[in-house]
């Protein structure tokens, strides 16, 4: 039987050093927990950055992802499918949009927000060709293709993969200001902004922010395209992120726990204005809107809405964040989050202390991954119940000692 070490050489050998994980092996998970090769058990606190807000290999999610596997997994969309349609429909009623446009990973369906919104600027508003231009905020992060890392502010996504992608103007978040100085071009096509900024160490804007930069950007015919690829989806206490301040976005954006962490799946939502501007064969993809994909994406949400993991995200946050206020840790600066999509700041001298934490955490049955240096984000899966929550709180507790030394 190969232990984590002979699994960590695998990879060191033969794989891509484009991540420094947690040295841990994980071979099995189910609901919040996972173990390891050694057969550890572990709380999961990064839910695979929100892609499992309904558990690992949640039953419902599995059947339906294993039926169809063995029944129809691709058509492509050369040919029409008995799957797509229904789970169109499903999901535009349950969202409130006219059309979805189905991709694959998150990336893909910002590209295509991005594409949709510079389309609607010429054909709709009315922007001169090649002149629109798309507002991003500071710290953003929409993921990791040549045209996103363009308008990053973050050297380690975006140095010396140049050249980049032009038509960007980049403003501070949570800076309405900021936001009404750059709408004041008559060339912006959209406004692109994460509701809760994940990377960035879950930056929560101030209350009225996301409603008011909603107002600006109709006052300024401006698409508003929210990227709730992470905070979707019931992670941050209702369905969406912009729930909380009743805004609609012309575009939402969807991946991650659409498919509740099977495989990747993604969608772009929009109203018929918008979305029709692209008109067949010129867009696409090859698994967007597979049968396999739009069976496995309706059962995932189908569970968001049959177990009400919003509100058990809301009460688990609430249990979670007064048990760490409760701990009274020197080494905790900050507390932070909405609902499960929460983050410590951890204050201490040493530049690694949010590193050796987590790897105490580890040893202690709890996995989770600092970011940005010195914030640790704390998201499990929304199915946790109350008792993980208190023990998890309590390997949390004891780990922080490992930081007085
Ligand atoms: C990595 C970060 C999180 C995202 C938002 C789009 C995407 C993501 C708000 C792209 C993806 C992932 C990517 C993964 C780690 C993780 C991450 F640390 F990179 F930034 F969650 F915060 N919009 N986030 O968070 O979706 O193409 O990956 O499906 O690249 O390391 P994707």
């Amino acid at each position: 039987m190969q232990n984590s070490t002979y699994f960590i050489d695998l990879e060191s050998r033969y794989g891509a050093h484009n991540y420094h994980p947690i040295p841990v092996v994980i071979a099995r998970a189910r609901g919040a927990e996972m173990w390891d090769v050694e057969g550890r058990k572990y709380f999961d606190f990064l839910s695979g950055y929100s892609a499992v807000n309904q558990g690992h290999c949640h039953p419902h999610i599995i059947k339906a992802l294993t039926e169809q596997a063995s029944t129809l997994t691709l058509t492509s969309r050369a040919f029409y499918n008995d799957r797509l349609g229904e789970f169109e429909r499903y999901i535009t009623g349950l969202l409130g949009y006219d059309k979805l446009l189905p991709m694959n990973t998150g990336a893909e369906a910002v590209e295509t927000g991005i594409k949709l919104a510079r389309r609607w600027a010429y054909d709709v508003k009315g922007i001169a060709e090649n002149k629109a231009r798309i507002i991003v905020c500071t710290e953003n992060f929409h993921g990791r293709t040549s045209t996103i890392i363009s308008f990053s502010t973050d050297p380690s996504s975006q140095a010396k993969f140049g050249p980049y992608m032009p038509g960007f103007d980049i403003v501070p978040y949570n800076d309405l200001d900021g936001l009404a100085k750059a709408l004041d071009n008559k060339d912006v096509a959209a406004f692109l902004v994460e509701p809760i900024q994940g990377e960035a160490g879950i930056v929560i804007p101030d209350k009225g922010y996301l409603s008011k930069a909603k107002q600006l950007c109709e006052e300024a015919n401006v698409l508003f395209i929210a990227d709730e690829i992470q905070t979707g989806l019931c992670r941050t206490g209702r369905m969406l992120c912009c729930d909380h301040e009743n805004v609609k976005p012309d575009i939402l954006l969807l991946g991650k726990a659409l498919s509740g962490g099977t495989f990747p799946v993604s969608a772009v939502l929009s109203s018929d204005e918008i979305m029709l501007t692209i008109k067949p064969g010129e867009h696409g993809s090859t698994f967007g809107g597979s049968p396999l994909a739009s069976v496995v994406a309706m059962a995932s949400l189908q569970v968001l809405v049959a177990e009400n993991l919003a509100e058990n995200a809301v009460n688990m946050g609430i249990l979670l964040r007064k048990g760490l206020e409760e701990i009274k840790s020197p080494y905790i600066s900050e507390i932070r989050g909405m609902g499960l999509m929460n983050a410590i700041v951890v204050d201490h001298t040493d530049p690694q202390a949010a590193w050796r934490l987590c790897e105490t955490f580890m040893q202690n049955g709890l996995l989770a991954k600092p970011t940005h240096g010195d914030k640790i984000r704390l998201a499990p899966p929304l199915v946790i119940t109350a008792e993980q929550v208190k023990m998890a709180l309590d390997i949390i507790r004891k780990s922080l000692h490992c930081l007085a030394q």
